[in-house]
């Protein structure tokens, strides 16, 4: 039969092959923290890059946000499974920062570090070639406390557990160490299209 290459594809209408499986879409942006919101004063903030425990790079607001800026507009997938399309971020690219701090990425594997004191580990090849941010700007205005501001770190193509609001900084490890979430049994990576929620899927 002409049509039987299409059994079983979803309908092309442009919702089902952007929705990766297990989950839903919302028009909200709820917000999930695993306690409460720190509020950080522009004038203390600091991101600071280290390689193991060498800072490398350290950059205030200001200086942080003379850096180049970039915009990134992404779905994003949340492992509690509501996904929201088309989030309009602004920021500094990853790729910018290792740049303006002189260096190539010195390991395979990075944590990311919050305010809170909540932590996330990502592959570094995830982190890099126009993959990632340092978003300081969401649809266009400063991104809100509840969502991570002055600055979030987005990693869109992983679960949203994966882009560390309030961050503080990257920092680089010799080996892949668990963040907050991946020591309570979530994925060290977090592919939404691969279902990695726990770890062992
Ligand atoms: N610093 C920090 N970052 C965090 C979290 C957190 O508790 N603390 N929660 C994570 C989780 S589980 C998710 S789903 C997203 C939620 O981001 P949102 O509140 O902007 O939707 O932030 C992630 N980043
Ligand atoms: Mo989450």
């Amino acid at each position: 039969m002409a049509t039987r290459g299409f059994i079983g594809k979803r309908p092309s209408d442009g919702i089902g092959d952007r929705l990766p499986p297990g989950q839903y879409l919302t028009e909200d942006f709820p917000v999930l923290s695993a306690g409460p919101t720190p509020r950080v004063a522009l004038a203390d903030w600091r991101f600071t890059l280290k390689d193991g425990v060498r800072p490398v790079a350290s950059w205030g607001w200001d200086a942080f946000n003379q850096l180049p800026q970039s915009k990134l507009t992404r779905d994003i997938h949340c492992v509690t499974k509501w996904s929201k399309f088309n989030t309009a971020w602004s920021g500094v690219m990853v790729d910018d920062i290792l740049a303006e701090a002189g260096i190539a990425a010195p390991s395979d594997f990075t944590l990311a570090h919050s305010y809170d004191g909540y932590s996330t580990n990502v592959p570094t090849e995830d982190l890099i070639n126009g993959r990632a941010m340092v978003a300081t700007h969401f649809e266009g205005k400063p991104i809100s406390p509840d969502h991570g501001g002055p600055a979030r770190l987005l990693v869109p193509h992983l679960y949203f557990w994966k882009s560390a609001k309030w961050v503080s900084g990257l920092q680089f490890t010799s080996r892949d160490e668990a963040g907050f979430w991946e020591l309570r049994g979530y994925h060290m990576r977090g592919d939404p299209w691969r279902e990695q929620r726990f770890s062992g899927d």
